[in-house]
């Protein structure tokens, strides 16, 4: 009896030294965001000092987990700023304040001057649809980690409120509002952000463009399309598109557009596209919108300033991240 008592204690003991030995620690632990079961961990002490991992990214159709990893120690920052603007939408002048979200690098040196892509969210989100709202981001594992890794330049990523009206915090109101958020992006955020952070700006002439960006998922990739190459191409260079919504403007449109008087003189420097093969939402119209752009402007050529790709998914988070991770090795190359 008594050693059967001293054998229980043994184990016990022995049980908790291995679980204190495998407990993963918080580096290693997966965004929850993308909502993957994890497979059980398998017991890997960390080296005692830390070996750079070989690790590359490349355009790909799923993101390596080793991307997915909250970086702790040599992370980025999230900040909320609020900004001054007016209700576009009602041509409103009245002044009123709007929340977004800035995902600053490591290291963010004031005396660097940083590119900045604008990241847009879908009709039933708003500021925080990309989860960009602290340590517990995806965006911002992702961004660390590419910048870790050495795969990109680190750059800055605002996650602002694309509907451009006083009720803008109401997330099942008027859609109609996300078409007016050109004038919002042009007026009011682009000069916040270019007066508070270390961005270029008009005063780096006519190339502040090649160091901004804007992409988003379905209507903040209708308004990639629709407002940030359509209407505003001389702001910015760099374009990613990801389950574009079903008012994205077709690729005619899109064509004529990019062809007259007033955007031909701005290149368009990438236009980086993704959708879901079995997203029943959005996949005809990023289609309509992307696929035959290239048939159809002489401004866009495939393998050089546009990619189309498409892979198994659907109207969801998976293929987002996916475009992110895709983009955020494109953009500003
Ligand atoms: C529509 C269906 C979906 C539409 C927009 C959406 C404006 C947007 C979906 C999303 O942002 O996730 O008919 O028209």
């Amino acid at each position: 009896m008594r050693r059967l008592t001293l054998l229980s204690i043994l184990l016990v003991l022995a049980a908790v030294c291995v679980a204190c030995g495998t407990k993963t620690s918080e580096q290693d632990t997966k965004p929850t965001a993308t909502a993957a079961p994890t497979d059980t961990p398998t017991p890997s002490p960390e080296p005692a000092t830390p070996t750079p991992t070989p690790v590359h990214a490349s355009i790909a159709t799923k993101i390596p987990s080793v991307y997915q990893r909250y970086r702790v120690k040599d992370g980025g920052s999230i900040e909320e700023i609020a900004y001054e603007t007016h209700d576009y939408l009602n041509a409103d002048e009245t002044v009123y304040t709007k929340p977004a979200f800035v995902y600053l690098p490591p290291d963010y040196n004031p005396s660097k001057k940083y590119n900045v892509l604008y990241l847009m969210h879908g009709i039933g989100g708003n500021e925080r649809e990309w989860g960009m709202t602290g340590l517990t981001s995806t965006v911002k594992a992702l961004m660390d980690n590419l910048i870790h890794y050495g795969d990109i330049e680190p750059f800055i990523v605002v996650a602002p409120n694309g509907r451009s009206y006083k009720d803008y915090a109401n997330t099942s109101g008027d859609s109609t509002s996300f078409y007016y958020f050109g004038a919002e992006l042009r007026n009011d955020l682009m000069p916040y952000i270019e007066s508070h952070y270390s961005v270029y700006t008009a005063a780096d002439g006519e190339s502040a463009r090649d160091h901004r960006a804007m992409a988003g998922l379905s209507m903040g990739g209708m308004q990639t399309i629709n407002i940030g190459m359509c209407e505003c191409l001389d702001l910015i260079g760099w374009f990613g598109a990801f389950s574009a919504a079903p008012t994205s403007y077709p690729a005619a449109k899109i064509a004529e557009l990019l062809g007259s008087e007033k955007l031909a003189p701005y290149k368009v420097n990438y236009m980086y596209n993704l959708c879901g093969k079995q997203d029943n939402v959005a996949y005809a119209s990023a289609a309509a919108a992307a696929k035959t752009l290239p048939a159809l402007s002489d401004r866009i050529t495939d393998g050089e300033n546009f990619m189309w790709m498409e892979c198994n998914g659907m109207h969801d988070f998976s293929i987002w991240y996916l475009g992110f991770y895709n983009f955020a090795q494109i953009v500003f190359k």
